[in-house]
Formats: C-alpha cells, structure tokens, sequence
C-alpha cells in the first residue's frame, strides 16, 4: 500500500509518497501548506518493525535502551514541545526490580484542552503462552503487543507536527505493563501495568488540565483484527466510545470496529480512569480461534508476519479523526 500526501504548491498540485524523506520533499512540506493529514500506514509498519529490530523490549534489556532512545528521538523529530521521561524502579511480581521509564511528548502543551493518548512500549520477559514448553521462558518479540501502538502513536506524532490540531495532545508511552501474573484468577490486577500505575501519581496536569479523555492502544496491528467495545471502557467511558466507533464508520472502518460490547481488560486504561481521565481500550481481544487475544499473544510468534498495515491504518486514521474533530473551547 502506498499512501499519498496532497501538497498545494504555488497552484499546482504536487504528489509526494508519505515516507519521503528526500530533501525535496522535506522543503516541499516545510513552504506550502497541506490540505489535509493523512495517516500513513506504511510509515505506522515502518515505525513497529524499528522496535522489534531492536529485539525484546524488557525492562533493563538493550533492546528496551536502545528503544526508549529511539521513541524519545522519534518524538523530537517530529516536533513533540515537550518531552518528559519519568524514571522509576518497579519491583515484579516474581520480586525482580526493573528500571523503568514512562515517555511522554507534548503538542501545545499550554492548552487546557487536552487529549491523552496511550500505549505501552515494553515487551513480555517470557512467551508463557506458547503451545511449545520450551519456549515458555523464551522473550516475547512484542510487534503486536507493544510496538502496534506505539508505531500508531509515532505516525499521530508526525501527523501532529504536520497538522496541529485544535486541542493539546499528550501521547504517553508507558512502561512496565506487561511483567504481570497470567497464571490464576483475579487478584493480579496490581502485578500489571506498573508504569501507569506510577505515572497516575504524577500526572503534569492541574485541575484545569486534565484531559478530556484517554485512548488506549493495545494490539492494534494484527491480521483480521476486529475491535469490539471493550467492557470496562463501557462503564467507564461509553461516551467515548460512541465518539471512536462513530468515527470509524464514518470514515469505512465497520470491518474493523464492530458496535458490540465484548469482554473486560486488565490493561493500562483501569488505572488512569480511576485517576480520573475517562478513557477507552481499543485492543483486540476477541478472535474467533481463541474467544480472546490473538493466537499469538505472549508467544515467540508475536512478530511482523503477523502484523497488517490495514488494521494499523484503521485504528491511525480513526484516531486521528477523532483527535482532529475536537474543537478547542477558548
Ligand atoms: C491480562 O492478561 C490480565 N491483561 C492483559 C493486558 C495485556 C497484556 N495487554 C497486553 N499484554
Ligand atoms: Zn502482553
């Protein structure tokens, strides 16, 4: 797939490819204005398969080094105001400490009109769901579960410094979420999701500035990837819900986002909507061969043969049209 950006240029139109990096179309993109942004999921791909070349992403890793310079390098290239790192030693539920760190980049952070949105950036140290047992301690590559959202969330970046929207945003990659305990029932909700959990005591908003709302991105890039209301977004954000699924049919994306309520998740969203910002999960976590998450979730499989740009692109350009359609109230 190959997406094109329409560039008015002294009143001709100019195509350009959407992963240009030539200086031509760089200075093209700096004089004259662009109609519209368009999310560019080849870009988006190129984004997911730049974390998993890094290899596994846990916590104290070189993979989760050299990924945490390349987010916070992604992020100044692409014009984010501010960028904050917020380092932290969480301590596993196997009583690991790891070092931690939550990124985020800021667009108009002055705003008091904001949206938040969020992935979560490390990998699972173990593949503890894979049919074979000897690879059950084997690291998990993580393109679905970690660097889907975060390549979206990086494509939204440079969509933002191309556009700016009407109201702040503030992208937030969060660390730590994927060290919990899958084994057993309940009870291990606190073992998940260790980054926001601290991030939520520290959030850089005053009363004045919290977000509106959250997004959540989670396994946003697999084959056939349908995406269901999650549960818990329902009780806690309905409205924000029916704000993304509206969006996503208007713009033709009812194969991906079916109107349906469908299962409850621990995930990273439960701790910043007890923090108070309303938010919403987008995460697949209804796949016809398993009831839940893809087959290769927590397996040696999670890697880019399994990645499609087509559910990058609906969930992108849905998010993005959601974020662009806020109006500011000042
Ligand atoms: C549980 O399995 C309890 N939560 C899944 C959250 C998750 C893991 N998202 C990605 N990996
Ligand atoms: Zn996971």
């Amino acid at each position: 797939m190959k997406c094109i950006h329409f560039v008015l240029a002294l009143m001709s139109i100019a195509a350009i490819s959407c992963n240009g990096g030539s200086a031509k179309t760089q200075v093209m993109k700096e004089r004259h204005t662009v109609s519209q942004a368009k999310f560019c999921a080849d870009s988006a791909y190129n984004y997911v398969k730049s974390q998993v070349d890094f290899g596994p992403r846990i916590p104290g890793s070189d993979g989760h080094k050299s990924c945490k310079e390349y987010i916070v390098n992604q992020l100044a290239r692409f014009g984010a105001d501010t960028i904050i790192e917020q380092n932290l030693t969480a301590t596993n539920y196997l009583g690991t400490d790891m070092p931690l760190t939550n990124i985020m980049g800021r667009y108009n952070p002055e705003s008091d009109d904001r949206i938040l949105l969020i992935a979560h950036w490390d990998t699972r140290p173990w593949a503890d769901a894979d049919k074979d047992v000897n690879k059950r301690m084997l690291p998990v590559p993580g393109a679905n579960d970690g660097a889907s959202g975060v390549g979206v969330l990086l494509e939204l970046a440079r969509m933002f410094n191309e556009k700016a929207p009407e109201v702040g945003v503030d992208l937030l990659f969060v660390d730590g979420e994927d060290s919990g305990n899958s084994s057993g029932w309940g009870s291990s909700e606190e073992t998940w999701c260790l980054g926001t959990q601290h991030w939520v005591k520290h959030m850089p908003y005053t009363p004045e500035s919290m977000p509106r709302y959250g997004i959540l991105l989670d396994m946003v890039g697999g084959v056939d990837a349908r995406f269901y209301r999650e549960y818990l977004s329902q009780g806690f954000a309905e409205r924000i819900n029916d704000k993304v699924w509206s969006h996503a049919s208007a713009a033709g994306f009812d194969k991906f986002f079916l109107n349906e309520v469908r299962g409850g998740i621990t995930d990273d969203h439960i701790f910043i909507n007890r923090a108070g910002i309303p938010c919403i999960d987008i995460i697949e976590c209804s796949h016809p061969a398993t009831g839940s998450f893809s087959p290769v979730w927590h397996t040696v499989s999670d890697d880019m043969n399994h990645i499609d740009r087509a559910t990058l692109n609906a969930v992108g350009q849905t998010v993005a049209n959601t974020v662009y359609s806020e109006k500011s109230s000042k």
